[in-house]
């Protein structure tokens, strides 16, 4: 019997993909995948794992402490990606993102000190050490979140440490930067920018267009993740890192490019408040520890906007607003 997984979130971008990853690499593991499917949950992300014998979904909120306490016996690893994950959402009501992100982690770590979970990993984010024009930072830097997104994730990644120390809770928690492949939100620069491409709209980047992410591939990002279950250390923060910092103009151009669409589609909107700069992780701790990224950005980039050209049927719907019918009409059973 292979190790049982307990994957919040998993109906989203990179927790679909995660749980993809494990189930191909440890065909004996026991997937259990917690997600409220708020708008950016979608079973269609998992339609070919759906039905496997060794997968349950299971609709509902990590807030949710009864359903959280039944969910966790047994459990030998807890993946946290449950969260409202989207910066320009947290700016205009940050609401959700107080209760998912902080409190719902609060959930999750109080019902895991009650279990004996092997190991609790928080998926935090790069985005909690703010901005830094030159240099990159190490997991000791302190955090100067920038947004509501950002604060309500270095509140979790803080709380998830603190029971740590006070409970000898066996966390782990991970910083990643920018992710892209397949199954993204289309709200997110890269498949947003692609779809809109596809079907000739114009693309709408904020301010200079000059600031910088490290980009990363997702399946890179589960790779970590995976390697950090295995050799991380318990109580320790990582950062997980791609090593390919461009900003948003460069990127754009090259999906122009790629996709033989002229830069004209380009325009130039009103700033994100509070925009942060750069992004830029030293990622030497997970390297000594054994691990680097295995994909190029080149190549990467080049599969996934060839996966949203062939796959229009997982976007198209959500782009259009038909999404809730259909939605309905294929998974009204799974969401009672
Ligand atoms: P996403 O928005 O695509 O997915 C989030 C998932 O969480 C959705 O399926 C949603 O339905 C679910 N969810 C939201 N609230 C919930 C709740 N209360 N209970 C149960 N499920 C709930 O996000 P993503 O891009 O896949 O990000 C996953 C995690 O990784 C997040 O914690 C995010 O902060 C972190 N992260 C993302 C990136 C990135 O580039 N996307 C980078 C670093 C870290
Ligand atoms: O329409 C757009 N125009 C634009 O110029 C969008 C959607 C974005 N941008 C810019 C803003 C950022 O500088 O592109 C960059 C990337 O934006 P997002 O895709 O919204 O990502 P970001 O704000 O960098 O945050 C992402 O990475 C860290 C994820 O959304 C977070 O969940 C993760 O923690």
């Amino acid at each position: 019997m292979g190790k049982r997984y307990l994957v919040t979130g998993g109906a989203g971008f990179i927790g679909s993909n995660f749980i993809r990853y494990i189930m191909a690499k440890y065909p004996d593991c026991e997937v259990v995948n917690l997600d409220k499917l708020t708008y950016a949950g979608n079973l269609d992300n998992l339609k070919d794992i759906g039905k496997h014998p060794h997968y349950r979904f299971v609709h509902g909120d990590i807030a949710d402490r009864q359903l959280v306490d039944q969910l966790m016996s047994g459990v030998d690893y807890l993946i946290n990606f449950a969260a409202e994950s989207h910066v320009d959402r947290s700016i205009g009501r940050p609401d959700d993102f107080i209760q998912t992100d902080i409190f719902g982690t609060f959930v999750l770590l109080e019902s895991a000190r009650k279990h004996s979970v092997e190991k609790f990993i928080q998926i935090s984010t790069d985005e909690v050490y703010g901005s830094i024009d030159q240099g990159s930072f190490k997991e000791t830097d302190p955090l100067m979140p920038s947004s509501p997104y950002s604060a309500s994730k270095a509140g979790a990644d803080r709380l998830a440490f603190s029971y740590h120390i006070t409970y000898k809770l066996p966390v782990i928690i991970t910083r990643c930067s920018n992710n892209f492949g397949p199954y993204q939100y289309p709200e997110k620069l890269i498949p947003l920018f692609v779809t809109n491409i596809l079907e000739d709209r114009k693309l709408p980047i904020y301010g200079d267009g000059q600031n910088v992410r490290d980009w990363i591939y997702v399946w890179d990002h589960c790779d970590a993740i995976d390697f950090i279950l295995a050799h991380g250390d318990l109580g320790e923060v990582y950062n997980i890192g791609g090593g390919n910092e461009k900003t948003n103009l460069e990127i754009t151009k090259f999906m122009l490019n790629k996709l033989g669409k002229p830069d004209n589609l380009i325009t130039y909107v009103d700033d994100r408040l509070g925009h942060d700069r750069r992004y830029s992780l030293d990622c030497s701790k997970l390297k000594r520890l054994g691990w680097r990224p295995s994909n190029q950005l080149e190549t990467a980039l080049n599969e996934t906007i060839d996966w949203y050209a062939s796959n229009r049927w997982w976007w198209e719907k959500i782009k259009s607003g038909e999404y809730l019918d259909y939605y309905k009409s294929q998974y009204g059973s799974e969401l009672s």
